[in-house]
């Protein structure tokens, strides 16, 4: 049920992301941001956005700009997180990572136009909303983005190898690096719902804890999962002494701990009963996945 509602969505944001970029004046960097953002990835990211909304009662066609600017942050950050000179990957979702079939200068060049390409789609005249909520959800992404989210997560993340970080540096790292842009997921659905500051507060808070349990369940199954299903590398976190929980405090501990964080979760959306069902799954899916 949950593999079939991630490739229908998957499906709609690609057809979205195809079709705004047919639409724009040809460019060579399109092969490469085409091969790094459309077809390939589960776009999970996607899901939560459709699951949030079908939480507030707001439509997928309402949220699809949303979708795409975030698939297009999210796969700009694996593209750079792939290159020599962070992460040094070459194989990403079943196929060469971007650099490795476009050349690294393409790669750099492919994924600062998708994160500049997020900015344009919110901005978009095809998303209808007005301009001060379109505003918070740009003032959002950006700082969802940049230096107080993903990126300076992702700083940390490089900082911290072969470094003795404690439980709340490791957290406090993934819950930038990762999730940030699980918050804005969030955070995004409750500005076109014109949600109250206080619920803004409560969903963005559970949007980062989901992020930290997502990245928690990468770090598993990088030791457990298989190369195959994950499609990408795996066994590198040990080699490069990165600082993961598991590293820290072991498999168990951290596999014990994250079921509790998904418990936590969980409760937190109890009261809002079946309309939170799709959310509810969608998280259950995330620590049992294989890929
Ligand atoms: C170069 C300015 C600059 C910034 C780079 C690279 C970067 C900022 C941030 C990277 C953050 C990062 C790679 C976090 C990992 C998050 C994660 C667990 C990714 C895997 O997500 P999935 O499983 O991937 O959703 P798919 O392939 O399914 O889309």
């Amino acid at each position: 049920m949950i593999k079939h509602r991630l490739t229908k969505n998957a499906a709609t944001v690609d057809k979205f992301l195809n079709r705004y970029l047919d639409k724009q004046d040809k460019s060579l960097l399109v092969y490469p941001m085409k091969y790094g953002v459309i077809s390939g990835g589960k776009k999970i990211r996607s899901t939560i956005i459709f699951d949030v909304g079908k939480l507030f009662g707001l439509s997928k066609n309402k949220l699809i700009n949303i979708c795409a600017a975030v698939e297009c942050i999210h796969s700009y950050s694996l593209i750079h997180d792939d290159l020599p000179c962070m992460d040094n990957d070459s194989f990403r979702r079943g196929k060469p990572s971007t650099h490795k079939k476009f050349g690294e200068a393409s790669a750099v060049l492919a994924g600062s136009s998708l994160l500049t390409l997020a900015f344009e789609i919110i901005a978009d005249k095809s998303f209808n909303l007005k301009p001060n909520l379109k505003n918070e959800i740009i003032r959002t992404l950006a700082y969802t983005s940049g230096h107080t989210g993903i990126a300076g997560g992702q700083e940390l993340d490089l900082k911290f190898e072969r470094k003795k970080k404690n439980f709340n540096q490791i957290t406090f790292m993934q819950k930038k690096k990762t999730g940030k842009l699980f918050s804005f997921c969030f955070l995004a659905v409750c500005v076109v719902a014109n949600k109250s500051y206080n619920k803004k507060i409560f969903f963005s808070r559970l949007g980062e804890e989901i992020g930290l349990l997502f990245q928690i369940a990468d770090d598993l199954l990088d030791i457990k999962g298989s190369k195959k299903l994950v499609g990408k590398s795996i066994k590198k976190d040990k080699k490069k002494g990165k600082s993961t929980l598991i590293n820290l405090i072991g498999y168990d501990k951290t596999l014990k701990y994250a079921l509790n964080l998904e418990k936590k979760i969980l409760l937190k959306l109890k009261k809002h009963g079946k309309k939170a069902e799709d959310l509810t799954n969608t998280i259950k899916f995330i620590l049992g996945r294989k890929f």
